[in-house]
């Protein structure tokens, strides 16, 4: 078996029924069995900053499938979710992107793992270290708590523990 984080995001609505649809589709793939989950975060938007904000949140998978099987599997999900690419790191129903598989390091056309972005991002850290604070990111060898503590506080802010009203 091997253990995988996943970053979900989504900031099209109606975003909490995104990542439940992504969750359920994940869990129906015999070969996956998503072993934790963080809870879920609104954030401000990064890298493209005239879209709505996000909802985004990270999980532990243990998996069967290797790294380009389960990217494809990724894709695939975000394809059935109408997913569209307009714009870079704009507006989507779903992004799965793969943050660590095991402690490998891969440079390859099609992927890049640890994310090569993660480091810098608080909607992917927080999370993450909500349930991982002591894996170590094997491209840096440093744990996520410790990349965290250098992200500067007012990014941090901007990701913030999201309740679902609607049902709450
Ligand atoms: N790819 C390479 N490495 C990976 C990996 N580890 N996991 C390739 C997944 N995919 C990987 O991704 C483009 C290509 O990256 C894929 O074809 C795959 O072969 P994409 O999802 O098609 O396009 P994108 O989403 O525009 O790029 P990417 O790299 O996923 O964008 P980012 O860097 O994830 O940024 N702000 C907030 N608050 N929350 C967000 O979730 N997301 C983005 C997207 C920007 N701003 C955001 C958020
Ligand atoms: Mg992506």
């Amino acid at each position: 078996m091997n253990k995988v984080y996943l970053a979900l995001g989504t900031n099209i609505e109606p975003r909490d029924v995104h990542l439940s649809e992504a969750l359920n589709l994940l869990e129906a793939n015999e070969a996956i069995v998503i072993e934790k989950r963080s809870s879920i975060y609104e954030t401000a938007p990064v890298g493209y900053l005239d879209q709505a904000e996000f909802l985004n949140m990270v999980i532990k998978v243990q998996t069967l499938l290797d790294p380009l099987a389960l990217l494809d599997l990724c894709q695939e999900i975000e394809n059935k979710l109408g997913r569209k690419r307009e714009i870079r790191f704009g507006p989507r129903t779903i992004d799965l992107d793969i943050l660590l598989y095991n402690q490998e390091n891969i440079k390859e056309d099609r992927l890049m793992i640890p994310h090569p972005r993660m480091n810098e991002r608080a909607f992917v850290l927080v999370p993450l270290a909500e349930i991982a604070a002591d894996e170590v990111m094997p491209n840096v060898d440093r744990t996520v708590k410790d990349c965290l503590t250098e992200l500067p506080a007012e990014a941090i802010e901007t990701v913030i523990k999201w309740t679902n009203n609607h049902t709450a």
